[in-house]
């Protein structure tokens, strides 16, 4: 069925307003957002994006991680409905727009076809997931990775957070629950927008990204023990310095990567250091390591280069090593398909666009597993994300969710 008007277009104010308004949930200190998964602003901000679907007689389900599937009936409601995707909940310093760009441009989807009065075959769904960050509770991408069957819902729900706290208390204590069991919904096909995150679209001069792939990823969590001991008093000769094995493997991740360009990235976000005091040196150091390839053998060799140096470099300095994988998947291709789908509804649009490859993960790449996939994406500014400062143009934010509208409504099909 052609799609009536080409000019078929979001309202990319109200789509601007409304991300605005739930960044009010959960500021950062500087601009962005601290809205971190099963927090109470998690909470706010999902009860806010419910009103706002059901101010769109949209009807809620809800699965046993917490993730939001709220849906908008089709002309057969036995279809496998279409889903459009991502997530609200945001790092620490978070910006604005990672995630939140594509479930509230799903939102705006639905609320531009009540605008113009159509109605598709297929059912929509616009889908919130639980804990895509993985800040709080590794690894990221959670909900989506139960749901694609890849982890249980009893280690999701032990996953546990700096403080000690479970994911399963924690979303108890916030009342998001669901009854639904994770998993049993079927998919027609999964479309998810999202920002860049990089800075390649930028400066390519490129207003919509065509996902072709996603690269893959490891999070090695490394225990280093050393001996606690006075950092005045101690010797040089006498220590057990964990501190350093860690300042040691770093470098060496950061050789491993560099031996691997182009197309592998690896570095360390979090580290702890127990006792954490000024004066005593480390007895306990974790760290997770973080490598990505979209080569599947460059990621592969990373971790066994990695796994293989660590141990020898801590044991230099008598300190005992282990480590732990606590997340990972492999490169993913989406569906070629969609992903010509995609294209196409940028070119109908008048839109620029090029192929790119996902630097960051998303719930799109466990998609993939259960039901043809795809992602679009547009640009950011100086391709910084993960940071309060992240910022797009309104411009930018419109030109992609108007290929989102397309190419759901080649999917989910019009009937009227
Ligand atoms: O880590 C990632 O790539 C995503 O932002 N969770
Ligand atoms: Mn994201
Ligand atoms: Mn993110």
């Amino acid at each position: 069925v052609p799609i009536p008007g080409d000019n078929l277009r979001i309202n990319p104010d109200r789509l601007w307003d409304t991300i605005h308004e739930l960044a009010e949930i959960g500021p950062g200190v500087a601009g962005g957002n601290n809205r971190q998964t099963l927090t109470d602003d998690d909470k706010k901000g999902r009860e806010l994006f419910k009103k706002w679907c059901d101010a769109s007689n949209l009807t809620m389900g809800v699965d046993k991680m917490g993730t939001m599937f709220m849906r908008r009936e089709g002309a057969d409601p036995a279809l496998d409905p279409v889903y459009v995707g991502s997530h609200l909940d945001t790092q620490p310093t978070g910006g604005r727009y990672d995630g939140v760009l594509g479930v509230l441009s799903g939102l705006e989807l639905v609320r531009t076809l009540d605008d113009l009065g159509i109605r598709t075959r297929r059912p929509i769904v616009v889908v919130n997931w639980t804990n895509e960050e993985g800040a709080r509770f590794a690894p990221a991408m959670l909900a989506s990775g139960v749901f694609a069957g890849i982890h249980t819902l009893e280690y999701a729900y032990g996953r546990k957070d700096p403080e000690g706290k479970t994911f399963g208390d924690e979303l108890r204590r916030i009342g998001w629950v669901g009854e639904e069991e994770v998993g049993a919904r079927r998919m027609h096909a999964y479309f998810e927008y999202h920002i860049e995150q990089g800075p390649i679209l930028e400066a390519e001069n490129k207003e919509i990204g065509v996902v072709t792939h996603g690269q893959g990823l490891w999070w090695l969590e490394f225990t280093l023990i050393g001996k606690e001991a006075h950092t005045g008093s101690t010797p040089m000769a006498m220590r057990v310095n964990a501190g350093l094995a860690m300042a040691r493997i770093l470098e060496m991740v950061q050789e491993v990567a560099m031996d691997n360009q182009p197309g592998a990235v690896g570095g360390v976000g979090q580290v702890f250091f127990r006792p954490n005091s000024r004066n005593v040196l480390p007895g306990t150091v974790v760290f997770t390591v973080d490598i990505r390839s979209p080569e599947q053998p460059k990621l592969d060799g990373m971790r066994a280069r990695i796994e293989t140096e660590a141990p020898k470099i801590a044991e230099a300095l008598g300190v005992r090593c282990s480590v732990e994988p606590v997340g990972h998947f492999d490169p993913v291709t989406f569906d070629p398909a969609l992903v010509a789908r995609v294209r196409k509804a940028a070119e109908d649009l008048g839109y620029t666009h090029m192929n790119i490859i996902s630097g960051a993960g998303h719930d799109a790449c466990w998609m993939q597993r259960v039901t043809p996939s795809v992602m679009i994406m547009c640009p950011c500014v100086d391709g910084l994300s993960h940071n309060e400062a992240e910022s797009i143009s309104k411009e930018w934010a419109a030109a992609g969710a108007d290929v989102l509208l397309r190419a759901v409504l080649e999917t989910a099909e019009i009937v009227e």
